[in-house]
């Protein structure tokens, strides 16, 4: 089952990222086992979801929107291939360099990272929030050739160590242009070139991304996918799950350079030929109005945008909306039934990891069981393995291992070893199943609150917790104790109008008694103004531990 020699010739004359594989026994087993996932041995994924689009008659239709922007499929098109001739010519590429990618969604740097797929170059993209010391170590890494960066993000570029001199800025503000030598803006070269390009003829197994990890802790891991992951993850989720169609309109948080992103709000709608919106620094009112303003049909964010959007989404037409997908991080039935509440919508829940590429476990419409998070989706298939990599049955909790056409291949990385076990992919996931087929989150292997001799998931008490009229937001961890080992701290943002107090403490404390077995309630409790979390949205649990 594993692909990982290449009958195919590469289209890469810089065999850096292919070099710099796992060794083929480290892989994890790859399926394709549906037909939709047959792919030819060679295939360009930004040649089938864009070009195929208009060479298909539907270049009229609208692509993308961006804050005073709309591109049609034959705009983004034009945009797309006029950076590629860029690529190729003034900046001297060659298939297979890496190109480090630095901006906002915005329509412009979703065509710069279609662009260096098209020209069989490989994406870097970056998380906007990035220092340049992070950068470095990306950079460093990837052994990054050249930068496509926001000129309003331009700063931490700049000063990041070994930053490659092919570097250009893009969306550069007109009172800028004029400081600017034109050879260092892709607005400027951009102009001086044709706008039509050829893709390059890449072999399906040629690497297209290097996508680093969020990770909370440690030197970030680069994941590597191939042009064949990018139609596999378009193929499974969006098609089976969302069931998404021409007439939809994408929307949402994540960033384009966050894998759930670059999917949700790229590659699922260019796939099918709908439109997304792609629009910078969201807040959970700002989205709603979005919403409202653009009629979107299918909305992509982390469980706490949704919580925070369902006390507020009484003011807005949210009619449009035929789907809401969660991801990031597991999602509470307390936010689940809020979010329902306010907008009628029975929300997505979907797992996804940076190494699988997008979602693998999920369920939509009738299918869906609150509390828990799906069932592996068609093309992937999951189970539940003990401390010696044997699967367990149902009612037990152990390792998550999923197995499907995309799957774990760090890049130079010792780490592999702890990903893929005999084929599986573990996800670093505490998880159980249920007798039909369900899976259950039940937190992070590493984050099992252990107190007095009983294993307590965190996000169970942070469940109980936030069905509280009183808790915005919540994050359950253990404390060290030398008597217990552990004990569960609960550390709680409170909703305006409520104050801090020991006679709340106590209330929080009964009212989780009520809920759950008495044994797991928080014996420590603390207030705080908001929680630490990262870009992606997920609760950084090791600062709470820390304080
Ligand atoms: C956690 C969830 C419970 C889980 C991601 C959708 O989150 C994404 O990728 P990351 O590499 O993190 C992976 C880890 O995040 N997680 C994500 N979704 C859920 N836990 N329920 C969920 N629904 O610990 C997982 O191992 O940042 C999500 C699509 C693409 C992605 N990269």
């Amino acid at each position: 089952m594993n692909r990982t020699t290449a009958a195919e010739p590469s289209a890469h004359l810089d065999q850096f990222a292919r070099r710099h594989l796992p060794p083929a026994d480290q892989w994890p087993d790859l399926v394709f086992d549906l037909p939709e996932l047959q792919y030819p041995a060679r295939l360009n994924c930004v040649a089938d979801i864009l070009d195929q689009a208009v060479a298909a008659g539907r270049g009229g239709r609208v692509a993308l929107h961006g804050e005073g922007i709309s591109w049609t499929y034959a705009e983004l098109q034009q945009q797309v291939d006029r950076i590629v001739n860029v690529l190729r010519g003034p900046m001297a590429l060659v298939p297979g360099n890496r190109v480090l990618l630095r901006g906002a969604n915005h329509p412009m740097m979703a065509a710069a990272v279609l662009a260096v797929l098209k020209a069989g170059l490989i994406a870097v993209p970056t998380m906007p929030l990035l220092r340049a010391r992070e950068l470095g170590v990306i950079m460093q890494k990837a052994q990054v050739q050249a930068v496509l960066c926001a000129h309003a993000l331009r700063e931490e570029i700049e000063v990041a160590p070994d930053r490659p001199q092919r570097t250009l800025w893009f969306n550069v503000p007109a009172d800028a242009q004029a400081g600017l030598a034109p050879e260092r803006s892709l607005d400027a070269l951009m102009a001086a070139q044709p706008a039509s390009a050829a893709a390059c003829d890449t072999a399906a197994d040629d690497v297209c991304l290097i996508s680093f990890t969020s990770g909370t802790t440690g030197i970030p891991k680069g994941t590597i996918h191939f042009h064949r992951d990018v139609l596999a993850i378009c193929d499974c989720f969006p098609r089976h799950i969302l069931k998404s169609e021409a007439g939809d309109l994408f929307i949402g948080t994540p960033p384009l350079a966050f894998t759930f992103g670059l999917g949700g709000l790229l590659l699922f709608p260019l796939r099918v030929g709908a439109a997304a919106v792609l629009l910078e620094k969201l807040t959970p009112e700002t989205l709603l109005q979005a919403i409202e303003k653009y009629r979107a049909t299918i909305c992509f964010t982390a469980p706490t945008f949704y919580r925070q959007m369902a006390t507020l989404a009484g003011k807005y037409d949210l009619s449009s909306l035929k789907q809401s997908v969660s991801a990031g991080e597991a999602l509470p039935v307390a936010t689940r039934d809020a979010w329902q509440q306010a907008s009628g919508l029975r929300m997505i829940d979907g797992i996804g990891a940076t190494e699988m590429l997008h979602i693998f476990i999920s369920a939509s419409g009738e299918e869906i069981r609150p509390g828990a998070t799906g069932k592996p989706i068609p093309g992937y298939r999951a189970c539940v393995l003990d401390n010696n990599g044997q699967p367990v049955g149902p009612g037990i909790v152990g390792r998550l291992a999923v197995k499907g056409p995309t799957g774990c291949r760090y890049l130079d990385d010792p780490r592999q070893r702890d990903y893929v076990l005999n084929g599986w992919n573990l996800t670093g996931d505490a998880y159980e199943m249920d007798a039909d087929g369900y899976f259950f989150y039940r937190s992070r292997t590493d984050d099992m609150i252990i107190s007095a001799g009983y294993n307590i998931a965190g996000p169970e008490v942070e469940d109980a917790l936030l069905r509280h009229p009183a808790v915005a937001e919540c994050g359950v961890v253990g404390k060290p104790d030398d008597e217990r080992g552990q004990v569960v701290e609960a550390h709680v943002v409170l909703k305006p109008g409520f104050e801090p107090s020991p006679v709340m403490a106590a209330e929080l404390q009964d009212f989780v008694k009520e809920q759950i077995a008495p044994y797991k309630y928080p014996r420590s409790i603390r207030f705080l103004s908001s929680l630490p979390r990262t870009e992606t949205g997920k609760l950084q649990r090791f600062k709470l531990r820390s304080t």
